[in-house]
């Protein structure tokens, strides 16, 4: 069942990238909120294929992973008669929205953008002009809908600010115009709030506790993804990089101890418990019991996602039709917001 929008206290929108496989980070960093946001929301959940092929995708492994992101959302808690799940490219009115906010933003605003600086690396000048653009595009799909939560990781939060800035100077550029289309707070583009309070809003990759967990690293044993089976969790856990210590028995004492932080913040999100319980169960362990408990509960959480994605991408025909249900009822929504901005830009016809 839809509910009416006005039963709502928001609407919600964010997005991943099928890039590869979804991994614990996306799940425990972002996925968690959104099952939870449903209640409160009307939740829209994009796959943001544009996105990923900001870095070289492979079109036929972009064609599966997309599916798969998508299963991995109905997967999680995502019920897609009730949100709206679609692929970012079936509404082309993300890009022609981004394009109008590309000569909004301004070069030194996005100059500053740390993931670029990540991503890209040494190799700056080979990188893609999409990956400098992302976050223009990312400002564009939350703010065709004008939506007004952005459940994300922490990562993220510099691309939301970025938002907000767009938003801003689009409704002062625009001030007269935008008082003339009716809009007499002055506001055509809300300020949507980042929600980052996922039970672990960054979890570390497996090799580099200073490094986040990320689906496209290149060493498949720096992360869990949503679909490694029980033997794959437990021998990732059990290289995982740590130190030789015993884990201590307060959370001060992992301050300097970034990989044992992140293997208890992990325990902690997925068992529901703060870090200052897991210690207190755990304190003086060594990491050869630790692992194993970590294993054994990343298993039982991970174990029922993977089985019902496998199900769901079993059939593809079926995921494509939720996906274009997903994209229509999308476009209902942003279609009025589009064509009302390039009235307000100035530019004829409807
Ligand atoms: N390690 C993480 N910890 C917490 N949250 C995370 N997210 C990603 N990694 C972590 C959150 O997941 C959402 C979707 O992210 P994305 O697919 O758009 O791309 P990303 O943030 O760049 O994630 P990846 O896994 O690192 O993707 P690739 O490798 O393709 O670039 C976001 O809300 C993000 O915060």
């Amino acid at each position: 069942m839809v509910l009416p929008a006005h039963a709502y206290s928001g609407r919600v929108f964010s997005g991943m990238q099928p890039s590869g496989n979804l991994t614990l980070g996306n799940y425990l960093g972002a996925m968690v909120n959104w099952v939870r946001m449903q209640d409160d929301y009307e939740c829209i959940y994009c796959v943001v294929d544009m996105h990923a092929i900001t870095m070289w995708q492979d079109p036929a492994t972009l064609k599966a992973s997309t599916r798969e992101v998508a299963a991995a959302y109905i997967a999680c808690g995502i019920d897609p008669t009730k949100s709206i799940l679609f692929n970012q490219s079936q509404v082309a009115e993300h890009a022609q929205l981004g394009w109008i906010f590309n000569c909004v933003a301004r070069l030194g605003w996005l100059d500053r953008m740390t993931q670029f600086k990540d991503k890209a690396g040494k190799e700056k000048e080979r990188a893609s002009v999409g990956l400098y653009d992302y976050p223009v595009l990312m400002a564009a799909d939350i703010l065709l809908y004008r939506a007004t939560h952005v459940p994300v990781g922490d990562d993220q939060k510099q691309h939301l600010e970025l938002a907000r800035d767009i938003a801003a100077k689009f409704n002062n550029d625009f001030k007269a115009e935008i008082a003339a289309a009716g809009h007499s707070s002055g506001i055509f583009f809300p300020q949507p709030e980042p929600v980052i309070t996922g039970p672990a809003t960054r979890v570390m990759s497996l090799r580099d506790g200073t490094k986040k967990m990320s689906k496209s690293d290149a060493s498949d044993m720096s992360r869990i993804n949503l679909t490694d089976d029980a033997d794959t969790i437990a021998t990732k856990i059990r290289k995982a990089k740590t130190d030789p210590e015993a884990l201590p028995s307060e959370v001060a004492g992992l301050s300097t101890r970034p990989e044992a932080d992140n293997l208890v913040g992990i325990f902690a999100a997925l068992s529901g418990k703060t870090k200052d319980a897991v210690l207190s169960e755990f304190g003086g362990a060594t990491f050869s019991t630790f692992k194993p408990a970590l294993a054994d509960l990343c298993v039982a959480k991970l174990a029922p996602i993977g089985d019902a994605m496998r199900r769901l991408v079993a059939d593809p025909a079926e995921m494509d039709r939720i996906l274009a249900n997903g994209a229509e009822r999308a476009r209902r929504l942003a279609t009025p917001i589009y064509r009302e901005t390039k009235d307000i830009v100035g530019f004829v016809g409807g």
